[in-house]
């Protein structure tokens, strides 16, 4: 303890000297400088490294291969000085010392007229903006073997993407040799699931069929911001120490398919259920890693784990956000902004894990039919035997503002367990220890995979298929993919489904067979025309720190199956961890494994649910898209490729089949803005509807402008809407609310078609703040317009001075 403790209160003399050297060696092909600057830089740094290496007399290994330093002796060298007087177990308490890195970026795609993510609702179309979406990338290297690393993504989407994943993997083959490390095997792109963001972005036809398309700028500006989030995450990248944590949270998710749940075995039900508010039927722990720099021993940042939807926001909200995982992860870094304990940039991530039976509104679901019941328990319907009626409620579900409030609620109830395991982890945490840092990922067919069961019966998955339940939806949004129960045959409301509905394939014999029990409804495995309509190449994928195993999940595993896979993993891991003790400095003995379980990621496989969940065809059953042996081939396939994790580990497994990329081929029938326009008398940004002088604090605060499509400039990095306050002492403006804020909102609405006029109105709901002092302010917005010829001009706006008293 006493190291750690020495740690926190500063570097110690060796930290500061190996941070330089690292520090100089990630930055040593810095081709941006110009060349006496980058001749100079060299020259400092052979100085710098010749003098440490006389301090150290390591000077026979210290430069190698035309002065690249060799990080293996030099931080086994570390090692062994910080080891030096005090026993092996010590270094178990203290955790290894890793190479981490940081880094958020905003992915914020089109606001407006494009359909939205996650609900599968084609009339709902995005209208403004609550809250920016952010890549947030975490970089963990192993400080002996630097090229050990993986990146583990976390966006405000609703999912990975296989189209999505290519071009990134692309873009940082070409930020050259630096970025060499990072490849197909070790970056996982992970979603929070919300339901929130734009959509028209995802590699397969079938959820483009609900957004009338592909859309390349929905799509660039996640892959353009996830590359820039990890350009930042790896140009932070220095020693620093993991600790992990668990807590239980409550209150802000429930089981929702129940009756999918029981009919899992008894016994192994009871294993979770502890009590009647935590009886197994959701998970309730949330596992929290602190990313920790030596040298200062701050925090950098946070990677939690906890499963629920992100579908606090509701169907009928038009407004973009991250969601409930979204509120979270600004409430954490605003929570830690300034903090002394904590490094400037700091960032949190949200991440998902076994979310598939999991709803964050928590009232339970019930019949809006006026009926006051709740909806059927074996099949979510209502009294007129349809789904159409019967809502999840979230904490709020009172007041009608499409799901706002509760999801705060929902945001802060994941935060505050979160910020106090953060408080508490020196005394409750479990430092990470063990130099490997490992990652594999293979491409898996799922067509046909066989493979044993438990009990040695050889069994197989299936082509993609799903099942009638799918099209019902669930109470967090019923009625996907324009179908309704009793009229699964006449979807109409997008062009794309009148365009494929042609070509939707009757199952084989053998397909039906395959997924016996489900009931097929669309047969999307089967189906290549115009191109797949949902994957049946899926990424199998794990990563490993120390102790620590990170299943990266395709699908959406349900709360019994991320246990079983968990649990699998956990035992092979524990043979693993046993048996990779080649040296004394890997001193992971009596370390417990710790297993996490994050997605959907790299693709969107839809859900994972346990066989006894399958036969139950509920929707999670109904959606889980290789057959009743899914979850049992993810397990076989993840256990078979755990030996490369293990710390000794040199290859990679074979890549697999290369799953289609579908960006240049994919259907597309959204139209681009064709130009904006105003009224003669009117400049872009004036206002029309202005505040009040004053309001009291509580109060909303509107303004209304000449607008134009924000299509026009994504203005990513940037903001559309702002709140300035008067700073009396200094005479000047500062910006104190933006893009970034849940309270702000910016609003867009078209007033006329043919003139292409619009209007933007900036919502402040100063309800929603605290410590916001009296003073002056005003309302700030930002847009671009086009002009008839396609010119794109930026202009803004600003509101009157208003007093908040
Ligand atoms: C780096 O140094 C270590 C320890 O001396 C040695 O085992 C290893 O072979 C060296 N690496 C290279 C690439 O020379
Ligand atoms: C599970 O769902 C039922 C409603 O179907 C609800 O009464 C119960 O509280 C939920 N339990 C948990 C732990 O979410
Ligand atoms: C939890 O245990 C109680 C008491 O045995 C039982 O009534 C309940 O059905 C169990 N819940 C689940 C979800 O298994
Ligand atoms: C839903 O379940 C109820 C019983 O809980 C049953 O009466 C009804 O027929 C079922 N509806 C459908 C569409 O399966
Ligand atoms: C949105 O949908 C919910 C659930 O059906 C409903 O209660 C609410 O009135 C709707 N409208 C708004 C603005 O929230
Ligand atoms: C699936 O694979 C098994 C064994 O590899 C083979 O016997 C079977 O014919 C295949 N089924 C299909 C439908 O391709
Ligand atoms: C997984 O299945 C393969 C056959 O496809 C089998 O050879 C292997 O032993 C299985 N692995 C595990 C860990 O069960
Ligand atoms: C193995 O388990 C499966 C699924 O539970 C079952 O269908 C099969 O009959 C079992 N095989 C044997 C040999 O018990
Ligand atoms: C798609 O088209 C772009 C631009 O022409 C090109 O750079 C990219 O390589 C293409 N991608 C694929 C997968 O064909
Ligand atoms: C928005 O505000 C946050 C502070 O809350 C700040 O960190 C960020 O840089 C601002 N964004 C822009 C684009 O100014
Ligand atoms: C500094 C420190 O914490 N030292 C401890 C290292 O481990 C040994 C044995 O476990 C303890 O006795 C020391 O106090």
């Amino acid at each position: 303890m006493a190291e750690y403790t020495l740690l926190k209160a500063g570097p110690s003399e060796n930290e500061r000297r190996t941070d330089v050297l690292l520090d100089e060696d990630l930055k040593r092909e810095d081709t941006r400088l110009p060349k006496t600057d980058r001749r100079k830089r060299i020259a400092t740094r052979l100085a710098t490294l010749a003098l440490l290496c006389i301090a150290f007399l390591v000077s026979q290994f210290c430069l190698e291969n035309q002065g690249i330093l060799n990080f293996s002796y030099w931080s086994d060298g570390v090692q062994d000085l910080e080891n030096h007087g005090s026993s092996q177990e010590n270094s178990t308490q203290t955790g290894s010392k890793y190479l981490l890195g940081v880094g958020k970026a905003d992915i914020t795609g089109p606001v407006v007229e494009i359909n939205m993510m996650g609900y599968a609702d084609t009339k709902q179309l995005g209208s403004g903006l609550r809250q920016r979406l952010y890549s947030r990338a975490f970089i963990v290297g192993d400080i002996h073997n630097p090229k050990d690393r993986f990146i583990y993504l976390v966006l405000d989407t609703q999912s990975g993407d296989t189209a999505v994943r290519y071009a990134v993997l692309e873009d940082l083959a070409k930020l050259g040799p630096h970025y060499a490390a990072y490849g197909q095997q070790n970056v996982a792109v992970t979603g929070t699931h919300s339901h929130s963001g734009p959509g028209a972005w995802l590699n397969y036809l079938l959820p483009q069929i609900t957004s009338k398309g592909f859309d390349k700028q929905s799509y660039r500006a996640i892959v353009d911001g996830v590359v820039l989030s990890i350009k930042r995450a790896h140009e932070s990248l220095q020693p620093g120490y993991l600790t992990a944590g668990t807590t239980k949270v409550t209150g802000a998710n429930i089981n929702r398919s129940l009756y999918a749940y029981l009919a899992n075995p008894g016994e192994e039900r009871a294993q979770y259920n502890a009590s009647s508010e935590d009886d197994g039927s959701v998970e309730k722990h949330m596992t929290l890693l602190r990313f920790q720099r030596a040298s200062d021993g701050k925090s950098t940042g946070i990677l939690t784990w906890f499963p629920v939807h992100g579908t606090s926001m509701l169907g009928n909200n038009s407004l973009i956000s991250g969601d409930n995982k979204g509120v979270a992860a600004t409430l954490f870094e605003k929570s830690a902004t300034g903090a002394s304990n904590v490094a400037e940039g700091f960032v949190a991530g949200f991440s998902q894990a076994s979310v598939g039976d999991t709803s964050p509104n928590v009232l339970g679901a019930w019949c809006e039919d006026g009926s006051g019941q709740q909806c059927s328990f074996r099949n979510s319907t209502c009294s007129d035997g349809k789904s159409q009626h019967c809502h999840a409620r979230g904490p709020f579900f009172r007041i009608k503002d499409s799901g706002a409030s509760s999801c705060y609620e929902i945001g802060k109830r994941q935060f505050e367990p979160a910020r106090d395991l953060f408080d508490n982890l020196d005394k409750e945490g479990i430092p990470i220890s063990g130099s490997s840092v490992k990652a594999f990922h293979t491409f898996q067919s799922m067509s046909n995979f066989t493979f044993p069961l438990k009990n040695g019966t050889y069994v197989q998955t299936c082509p993609a298929a799903l099942g009638y339940s799918f099209a019902a939806g669930t109470s967090d949004g019923p009625g996907a993919f324009d179908f309704t129960q009793n009229d699964p045959g006449a979807p109409s409301a997008s062009p794309v489904w009148h365009m494929v509905s042609g070509l939707i394939k009757t199952p084989s014999k053998a397909q039906q067979r395959c997924h016996h029990l489900k009931p097929i409804l669309l047969d999307v495995g089967e189906i290549e025309i115009p191109y797949l309509w949902t994957p049946n190449i899926v990424d199998i994928q794990a990563f490993r720190v120390g102790q620590l195993v990170i299943i990266v999940s395709p699908g959406e595993a349900t709360t019994m199956a991320g246990r079983r896979w968990k649990g699998a993993v956990y035992e092979g891991a524990k043979t693993l961890l046993s048996s990779s003790s080649p040296s004394s400095s890997e001193n992971v003995k009596s370390v417990e494994p710790i297993v996490v379980l994050g997605g959907p990621a790299n693709s969107y496989a839809h859900y994972i649910s346990t066989t006894e969940e399958y036969s139950i065809q509920r929707y999670e059953g109904a959606s889980t898209l290789y057959g009743p042996h899914t979850l049992d081939a993810y397990i076989n396939l993840t256990l078979s490729h755990l030996p490369f994790l293990s710390p000794s580990s040199t290859s990679s497994p074979p890549p697999g089949p290369l799953p289609p990329n579908n960006v240049n081929r994919s259907l597309s029938f959204i139209t681009g803005v064709v130009y904006d326009g105003k009224s003669f008398f009117k400049a872009y940004g004036d206002v029309l509807v202005d505040v009040h002088p004053s309001y009291a604090l509580g109060a909303t605060v509107r303004a209304t402008f000449v607008g134009a499509n924000p299509r026009n400039n994504l203005r990513l990095e940037q903001t559309f809407a702002a709140v300035e306050r008067y700073e009396e002492a200094k005479g000047v403006w500062e910006q104190i609310r933006n893009d970034s804020d849940w309270s702000l909102i910016y609003k867009w609405r078209k007033t006329s078609e043919v003139l292409g006029r619009s209007e933007v109105e900036i919502v402040w709901e100063t309800g929603m703040e605290r410590g916001i002092g009296e003073g002056r302010y005003r309302l700030r917005y930002w847009g671009d317009a086009k002009s008839v010829g396609g010119k794109i001009t930026a202009f803004e706006g600003s509101s009157a001075v208003f007093v908040l008293f």
